[in-house]
């Protein structure tokens, strides 16, 4: 079965997505998502300059030689750009497999390995009171597990806090960090405040709902090593499930001080796009869960690595899953939790109603559970009339400054 055609879809329905189509000359169609949020059409670049031209004619069920050959070919390795395009090329291989196969994709990676999957979702609040909303709306959709990201008193903007206030804005429109603009939205810090405030909110939402909820929460890199480490043993009364990109962990030694002063859970890896970014963390177990998606990490055949290997250490998947990871990349995701045995999560930001429209979808959110479906495949198609409808938009992601002027981590 040979590669007949790739197409590279760029389509904005609430956001930004680029998806890679591929058909064979069998008729069968693959999707790979290849969304970089912010840095969209770099991704657009690679694949259409350089990789769709070596895909035509390639076996289309070589998946593991094709991943390689792109890889390493280039010589230039590893990064985002090429490691997004690598996953939408090897997400798109592994749907055309599983549909040739006749058989969900789960199926190929060795089967299920439980009934569901285990989702979290994102309350924020700019108060604590507006948090307990947010906390309580969520549990009316179905949630079992939720993040929380409040508000700091004298910060005006935060990461992972929704600017709009309606009720259907915190129930229906979760938390979009990237915004339509032409230059990236200035936001402040300070991680003093944040620091003083964020262990009497935990204490209010324990107070409120109880021991058993779990509760999640993303530091967004903005620490150094000590106050994580301050604040990792600050939680610890709270009992969180995890605390998420502590520090930025480009510097993986890092975390072994926060780890020598805390038992709080720690997840690490959105931004990271190799097993090489987690190679000492992993080995010296200074982490809890990797939080690499299948889009910015090579696709399921390098995530699955990674994961295998975190397996050996005890240490769990949680896959990235915001709105910048479309559909086609949740659903990639969502096969790979429910074959791993090493699952420990699922983050979850439900799309709009465009995104649904421009995406049909099989995959089913069933009281804080999620489920790929039975449909062959990844069970993802795009309508390409609808994703027409929405050209590119520019878009970035905010930044930080400190009161002082400085740029600081976002
Ligand atoms: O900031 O997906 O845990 N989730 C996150 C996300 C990321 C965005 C970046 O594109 O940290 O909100
Ligand atoms: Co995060």
């Amino acid at each position: 079965m040979l590669i007949e055609k790739a197409e590279v879809i760029v389509t904005s329905p609430d956001r930004n997505f680029v998806t890679l189509k591929l058909t064979t000359d069998s008729g069968i169609t693959g999707l790979g998502d290849g969304t970089l949020n912010g840095r969209e059409l770099s991704v657009v670049s690679y694949l259409n300059d350089h990789v769709v031209p070596l895909l035509i004619g390639r076996d289309a069920h070589r998946i593991e030689d094709t991943w390689q050959f792109l890889y390493r070919s280039a010589y230039w390795r590893r990064g985002p750009v090429t490691m997004a395009a690598i996953a939408a090329v090897d997400v798109a291989l592994w749907d055309i497999k599983a549909k040739a196969a006749g058989m969900p994709l789960y199926q190929l990676l060795g089967g299920a390995s439980r009934t569901g999957i285990l989702a979290y979702g994102h309350a924020s609040g700019a108060s604590t009171d507006e948090l307990l909303d947010s906390i309580r709306a969520h549990q009316e959709q179905g949630f079992q597990a939720i993040r929380v990201q409040s508000g700091v008193p004298g910060l005006r903007a935060i990461y992972g806090v929704s600017a709009a206030k309606t009720d259907a804005a915190v129930v229906e429109h979760h938390y979009e960090p990237a915004q339509r603009a032409a230059r990236p939205v200035e936001e402040d810090w300070d991680t003093r405040a944040y620091l003083r405030h964020l262990p009497t909110v935990f204490e209010a939402v324990r107070h409120h709902f109880g021991p058993e909820l779990p509760l999640l929460h993303d530091g967004h890199h903005r620490m150094t090593p000590v106050q994580a480490a301050r604040l990792g043993k600050e939680l610890e009364p709270y009992d969180l499930f995890w605390l998420e990109d502590c520090t930025p962990a480009e510097n993986q030694e890092a975390l072994r001080l926060v780890r020598q002063h805390t038992t709080t859970p720690l997840a690490i890896g959105e931004v990271f796009n190799s097993v090489w970014d987690y190679r000492q963390i992993i080995a010296e177990q200074l982490i809890d869960y990797v939080r690499s998606s299948v889009t910015h990490t090579g696709g399921i055949s390098h995530l699955r690595k990674i994961l295998d290997f975190a397996a050996q250490y005890q240490i769990k998947s949680g896959i990235h899953g915001p709105t910048d990871i479309s559909p086609v990349g949740m659903a990639a995701a969502l096969h790979l939790d429910l074959a791993i045995h090493n699952f420990g999560i699922q983050e979850y930001m439900p799309h709009g109603e465009r995104t649904n429209r421009v995406f049909e979808q099989s995959f089913t959110f069933t009281d804080g559970y999620l489920h790929p479906g039975e449909r062959p495949g990844l069970g993802v198609e795009l309508d390409v009339d609808q994703a027409s409808r929405y050209p590119y938009q520019t878009a970035y992601l905010p930044f930080n400054r400190l009161k002082d002027g400085t740029v600081h981590d976002w």
